[in-house]
């Protein structure tokens, strides 16, 4: 079949809202923009089990810590739903892993930023959980099937990860005075790093024009920034925390808060690996890659013994 006609029948797809899938025909570009997304979704999820991880030995009581293990551990489940998507498009997970590890590939900014205190466990519940399925809900509908079928599971585990860290700080809002502080300054140091995980602003987003033509977005990275503002203000009010922004207000014309500019030269900055935790957070992941090579020759070894058997066995 002609290229022309390939990519005739590929926009009649999206048109109609057929999936794609990984042995249909596909634009060069589109495979790239979304092994690079998927990839660096995947490896968000896996560098942002650092943070928490520490907390484990650390949680206060013993079903706080099962809850945390839980979760983090479920971080490490999406990382690997999403290589394995990511992988239908013909990269490797070694390939991958070698991206993450040589700083060639991007990750999430916010998992660049310490976790100080107990109340970042609830912190990063609420808000970083809670912008990530801001986000991630509508890439249950991208145009690509796996992907779009890795996010229904993650979007759920995501909601469980939200409720549990929103709990984490109603606890500590409820609390002695001491606790109630802890939290208000959680919510100090976490407030603009989430709002910069939607990305840069769309007048200023290099790839969100094609990918909103091509359906892996849903919505602009200003659009799911907005929504996640308006949510968040109500559930602050619940908190009794005060969000820490003093251009915070709501505009009736618009029917949505308005809210003061977020620093994107810190946002370039972490991005670009001087943020406050890139190099420590880089240095524990290439350290858990080198004490795994065992467990990979291991792994291999074994397989290879398998086939070898099988093969005497047929
Ligand atoms: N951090 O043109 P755009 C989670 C980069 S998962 C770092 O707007 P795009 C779960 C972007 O890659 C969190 N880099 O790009 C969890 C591009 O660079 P490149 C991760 C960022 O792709 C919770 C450049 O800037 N979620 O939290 C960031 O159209 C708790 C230009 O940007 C996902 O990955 C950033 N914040 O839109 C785990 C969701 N923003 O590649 C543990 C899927 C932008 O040209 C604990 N991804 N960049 O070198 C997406 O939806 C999109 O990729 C965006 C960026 C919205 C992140």
């Amino acid at each position: 079949m002609a290229a022309n006609d390939q990519e005739v029948i590929f926009n009649d797809k999206l048109d109609k809202e057929i999936r794609i899938e990984p042995k249909d025909w596909m634009p060069d570009n589109y495979r790239k923009t979304l092994i690079r997304q998927i990839s660096q979704h995947a490896h968000s999820e896996i560098i942002g089990m650092q943070p928490e991880g520490i907390w484990i030995t650390k949680a206060p009581t013993l079903k706080r810590k099962a809850t945390l293990l839980a979760k983090v551990q479920d971080e490490a489940g999406h990382g690997l739903y999403l290589y394995a998507a990511a992988e239908t498009m013909g990269i490797s997970r070694e390939e991958m892993n070698m991206q993450l590890i040589t700083g060639k590939a991007k990750y999430s900014s916010i998992f660049n930023y310490p976790t100080l205190t107990w109340a970042d466990m609830g912190t990063i519940g609420w808000l970083v959980d809670g912008a990530a399925i801001m986000n991630q809900v509508p890439l249950c509908r991208t145009s690509f099937g796996p992907y779009a079928r890795a996010m229904v599971r993650v979007c759920k585990e995501e909601s469980f990860h939200q409720r549990q860290g929103f709990e984490i700080l109603l606890t500590l809002c409820r609390g002695s005075k001491e606790q109630k502080q802890m939290a208000q300054d959680s919510l100090n140091r976490w407030w603009w790093p989430s709002l910069m995980m939607f990305g840069p602003n769309d007048d200023n987003s290099p790839h969100s024009a094609q990918s909103m033509k091509w359906k892996i977005k849903r919505f602009s990275n200003d659009e799911l920034r907005q929504k996640f503002v308006d949510i968040c203000v109500e559930q602050a009010k619940i908190l009794g925390l005060t969000i820490p922004d003093p251009d915070l207000k709501w505009n009736e014309e618009k029917q949505h808060y308005d809210f003061g500019t977020i620093n994107w030269e810190e946002f370039n900055q972490v991005i670009s690996g001087n943020g406050p935790c890139n190099k420590e957070r880089m240095q524990v992941r290439k350290t858990a890659h080198e004490e795994g090579q065992w467990v990979r020759e291991a792994a291999l070894a074994y397989a290879k013994k398998q086939q070898e058997r099988n093969k005497k066995a047929a």
